[in-house]
């Protein structure tokens, strides 16, 4: 194991300016963003860990590749090379591009899913189980019980329960299940990684019951570091090789290249069945374009392919799993509740620790999620029962284990002293925890909730 620190592999060559407000400007801020951080403007944020999905920083070599877009309608000469790309680094044979990863994530779910369907899978992401429902199916979570304690230490809490998948056959039948979703990295969970023993006996049980392995691999490559680090026998391969190898346990993939692949949108649908790319290329022409750019331009296609070339480097993803763990131990020292371990792509407050005070009802890690950009203009998201959504057949909220707040940290873009500063802010606000509201909705969307949903505290 290399025992070099986590030290960025690059040098900063172009900078973004970003403003710091008062505490009266962002008091007015997240009120009329009714409390919730995705309705802030950009601008009236100091540092942003909303996300780490399409705000990662491009390298050079990624801003040279879109000066050779071929912005061709069809045949681009950037598809083949993004096709070409995915093939030696993700093992995968054929592609469809998408504007980003629930592009695929529909395309396939059209194409599979049929009315009373089930797909189990190693917990929820909020679109993806979005349009599974909307082609007829309901999401089963199957990921092993750890995943939901937020103190588990298990080292690979995205794994699957196999017993789970065998209880779901039991009472639904085989045939009722058209695959089973394993993400990688699993982000609901905290960013925990899956472990390539268990993605093993999640392939012999597809075997068995002739069911498609299907790859969420957005982040799979902060997967393979994970498994680099603790699983036996991984220790002296490169990420390279894990990431490969764990692609070429699955069948199908989808990807959201916004994360791992570091460019601002694309994704696509990958997968090894000549049918099903027959079927994909049928619905990308009616939903995102031609076959040969989907929902992207020339110009990205070729910034993806450099950027998944990039996201497999060693070196690469041992600072930027590293910078994430720099901010979680300094939690972790000041005795801020976070889940355990530490993820790969962000820092996970545990609201319901911070803040017992606040029931569930009102949404505690939507609240310090507020407090956070109130205290700092440090922007966070929330990942808990805002996220969660309500049930489809009762209506009645999900309530789900894990409270959580995410500080998602972008890809090269922010130094050790942002993570320090963000460190500090955190401490604070949590000293202060007891003077923090709960809210309540003034308006919920139907769908996706979380998004455009807004607020107002409770005063009691
Ligand atoms: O945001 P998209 O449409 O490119 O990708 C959707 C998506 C699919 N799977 C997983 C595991 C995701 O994390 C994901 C998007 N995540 C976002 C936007 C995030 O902030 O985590």
């Amino acid at each position: 194991m290399s025992t070099r620190s986590w030290a960025e592999p690059y040098k900063i060559k172009a900078v973004e300016l970003i403003r710091m407000t008062t505490r009266e400007q962002r008091e007015a801020a997240i009120r009329e963003a009714g409390y919730n951080t995705f309705l802030l403007r950009s601008e009236d944020v100091y540092i942003d860990l909303l996300t780490d999905s399409g705000v990662g920083a491009m390298s050079d070599r990624q801003w040279a590749g879109l000066m050779t877009g071929d912005e061709a309608y069809a045949g681009s000469r950037n598809f083949y090379h993004l096709r070409d790309t995915v093939e030696k680094y993700y093992s995968y044979k054929y592609m469809v591009p998408t504007h980003q990863g629930r592009g695929a994530e529909h395309i396939l779910s059209q194409i599979l899913i049929s009315d009373g369907d089930y797909i189990p899978g190693n917990m929820y992401f909020t679109t993806t189980r979005l349009h599974q429902e909307l082609a007829g199916g309901t999401f089963v979570d199957v990921i092993i019980d750890e995943a939901h304690d937020p103190l588990s230490e298990h080292p690979f809490k995205g794994n699957v329960d196999i017993e789970k998948l065998d209880a779901l056959v039991e009472k639904v039948g085989a045939d009722h299940i058209p695959y089973i979703c394993v993400a990688t990295c699993v982000n609901m969970a905290g960013g925990q990684p899956i472990s390539l023993a268990n993605i093993r006996e999640v392939r012999a049980w597809c075997d068995r019951n002739n069911v498609l392995l299907v790859h969420d691999m957005t982040r799979v490559a902060e997967n393979a570091y994970f498994i680099q680090k603790r699983e036996d026998g991984y220790a002296d391969k490169s990420i390279q090789e894990i990431v490969f190898e764990i692609c070429s346990l699955t069948d199908v993939a989808t990807m959201s290249s916004k994360k791992d692949a570091m460019v601002n949108i694309g994704g696509f649908l990958a997968m090894n069945d000549p049918d099903l790319y027959e079927k994909a290329c049928g619905l990308v022409v009616v939903y995102e374009g031609l076959h040969t750019y989907g929902g992207m331009a020339g110009r990205d296609m070729e910034a993806l392919a450099i950027g998944i070339t990039e996201s497999v480097d060693d070196d690469h993803i041992h600072a930027r799993v590293g910078q994430v763990e720099y901010l979680g131990e300094r939690l972790e020292r000041a005795g801020i509740p976070i889940v355990k371990p530490i993820g790969g792509h962000a820092v996970f407050l545990d609201a319901r620790r911070i803040l017992p005070h606040i029931p569930q009802e009102q949404f505690p890690a939507q609240a310090l999620a507020a407090a956070l950009y109130l205290e700092s203009g440090i922007r966070s998201m929330e990942r808990g029962v805002v996220s969660a959504g309500r049930d489809k057949v009762s209506g009645e909220n999900i309530m789900p284990k894990l409270e959580l707040v995410r500080l998602t940290i972008p890809r090269r873009v922010y130094t050790q002293a942002h993570m320090d500063v963000t460190a500090d802010a955190v401490i604070r606000i949590t000293e202060n925890a007891a003077q923090i509201q709960g809210l309540r909705f003034v308006y919920e969307p139907k769908v996706l909730r979380f998004f455009q949903a807004t607020f107002d505290p409770v005063i009691d």
